[in-house]
């Protein structure tokens, strides 16, 4: 899967983080349990119409993402508490670092709870 989301770290290690707490936007590709994220919006909007073309045999292996954050062992939920934006979820990964990724509608947040927690 391959789309926009916003994106923020809420907590490191399970503190609440300190220096960044702004959102960040995101070109975002879900492949297996990676999930990656590209800052540059021309760049992945090219790269993703890319990887559609099976003429130029685009290998999702050769991008390199701004970060990249492995989702096996992680879950992603709908936080019911969290009011302050629509369409916002959680990702918890193991070692206490939690994200909150804010989606363009509800069934593109839903959409993307169901992939990385099934891929
Ligand atoms: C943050 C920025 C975020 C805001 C965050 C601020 O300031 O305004 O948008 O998060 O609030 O700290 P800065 O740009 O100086 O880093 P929300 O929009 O989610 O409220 P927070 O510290 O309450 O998370």
């Amino acid at each position: 899967k391959a789309g926009k989301l916003s994106r923020k770290v809420d907590l490191l290690e399970g503190k609440k983080a300190g220096v960044i707490r702004s959102w960040n936007h995101y070109g975002v590709i879900l492949s297996g349990s990676q999930l990656m994220l590209f800052k540059d919006d021309d760049w992945f909007n090219s790269k993703i119409s890319d990887l559609k073309d099976p003429l130029k045999s685009t290998s999702l292996s050769t991008l390199k993402p701004d970060v990249l954050l492995m989702t096996s062992e992680s879950v992603a939920l709908y936080d019911k508490s969290y009011t302050k934006y629509k369409y916002v979820f959680r990702l918890i990964c193991p070692k206490g670092n939690q994200y909150l990724f804010k989606a363009e509608d509800e069934d593109e947040m839903n959409d993307w709870i169901t992939k990385i927690n099934y891929a």
